[in-house]
């Protein structure tokens, strides 16, 4: 949290959250207060409640640019770091209908990744940095769509 705090005061405001859309994007969820904040004492309840949750979720991942599917779009997920140091990173190309199968670099169980925070890379993405919480209980469910 500490990498997103440019102030140091402790918490990430809606200006520092803008340079970590994961958080940005489970928001609803996590600004217990809702005074617009994520504290650090917020971030650790919604570690706390992963306890008791899955490990690794199975997600359906779609690229679409105008509601229209993105065929071909290099889709990279990468963990943030304070979620774990040791997490590797997930990628994949769209096919067609825009779906994507992410999967670490030795390919082993695609489509299926820990629960957390994940910054997310899109070829050809024009609408800057995107992020996506992966839980149990995130409101997206176990389906994510991002648009370019
Ligand atoms: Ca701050
Ligand atoms: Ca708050």
């Amino acid at each position: 949290m500490t990498t997103y705090d440019a102030n140091k005061d402790g918490e990430l405001d809606a200006q520092e959250l803008e340079t970590c859309p994961a958080l940005a994007s489970a928001k609803k969820q996590l600004d217990i207060n809702q005074d617009g904040a994520l504290s650090a004492d917020e971030i650790k309840k919604r570690f706390e409640a992963y306890e008791s949750q899955s490990d690794y979720i199975a997600i359906s991942l779609r690229v679409v640019r105008n509601e229209q599917p993105v065929a071909n779009a290099t889709v990279t997920m990468t963990p943030e770091a304070f979620i774990g140091a040791d997490l590797q990173s997930y990628s994949g190309t769209t096919s067609d209908d825009g779906s994507v199968s992410v999967a670490p670099a030795n390919g082993a169980m695609p489509g299926i990744l820990p629960i957390g925070f994940y910054q997310v890379e899109i070829s050809g993405a024009t609408a800057g940095k995107q992020g996506c919480e992966i839980a149990d209980d995130a409101q997206h469910g176990n389906r994510l769509e991002f648009s370019l």
